[in-house]
């Protein structure tokens, strides 16, 4: 099994230039549509787990869209609207592996950010190392672990899709000293060609979006706002740049969204 586009083993994932890189090892695949399985890149090891992660996927996609028959009713819109709005949903798993660290308080798991799918389902284990802000990463809240529990994270489609009413959820992981920790996120995807803007807007109230445009360009948008954030950290700290300089080197183009998505 090889790390690559579609998916494999891969350590760390850090933004190209990103001063802080994530300490954790995972392993992603993509699960639906089903003809965009590549098994190729999927473990062999242990024996069963082909059968079991296809179950898996199938049960939390059964989840997922009963889920987002009841945010679609909270949005005040018929049931399917949701799954409607995301043509044919892909779904991607990630499985994390967090390794203990002689010095958690230099790292992170994983740095913060918001998912950018619809909703995600997140397992993790009873070490506990995921944490939510609400005001910009000034304070973290510890999500408590719970046996059995899924963690339902909403997405920047879904924060969009109810025109801001409904909050993303900007998390990290942290690590510590003494345990390593396993966590396992479901991304509950639209199809890259799905329109994204708010499917309902109260009267007097301002669009979150100026345009309607697809997930594909969502997507795109978001990796290279996250690399500019990213890249003149890094040049900063490594030299002393010009402020003229830095804007040339940080001037990169944004991978597409096959590129980095899939
Ligand atoms: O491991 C966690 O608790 C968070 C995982 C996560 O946010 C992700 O995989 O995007």
């Amino acid at each position: 099994m090889s790390g690559g586009k579609k998916g494999g083993f891969l350590v760390s994932s850090h933004l190209q230039g990103e001063a802080v890189q994530n300490w954790r090892e995972f392993v992603t695949y993509l699960t639906y549509p089903i003809k965009a399985r590549d098994y190729s890149r999927w473990p062999e090891k242990p024996e069963g787990w082909r059968a079991v992660t296809e179950a898996y996927s199938e049960e939390l996609m059964n989840l997922a869209c009963k889920l987002l028959e009841v945010l679609s009713e909270a949005m005040d819109l018929e049931k399917e609207a949701l799954t409607k709005a995301c043509v044919d949903m892909d779904q991607k798993v990630i499985i994390n592996f967090y390794p203990k660290c002689p010095q958690p308080d230099l790292t992170l798991g994983l740095r913060r950010h918001t998912d950018p799918g619809t909703i995600t389902l997140l397992l993790q284990d009873q070490v506990g190392g995921l944490q939510a802000t609400r005001d910009g990463g000034n304070t973290w809240v510890t999500v408590q672990p719970v046996e059995g529990a899924f963690v339902v994270n909403l997405g920047d489609h879904g924060h969009y899709l109810s025109n801001g009413r409904f909050k993303k959820a900007d998390h990290r992981a942290v690590v510590n000293s003494n345990y390593s920790r396993l966590s396992i996120a479901t991304f509950q995807n639209p199809a890259p060609e799905a329109i994204v803007y708010p499917l309902k807007v109260r009267e007097g109230v301002k669009p979150v979006l100026d345009e309607p445009i697809t997930f594909s360009e969502m997507y795109k948008r978001k990796m290279s706002k996250d690399l500019e954030l990213a890249r003149p950290k890094k040049l900063a700290n490594e030299k002393q740049l010009s402020e003229e300089e830095l804007k040339q080197e940080t001037n990169v183009k944004p991978k597409s969204f096959e590129e980095i998505f899939t």
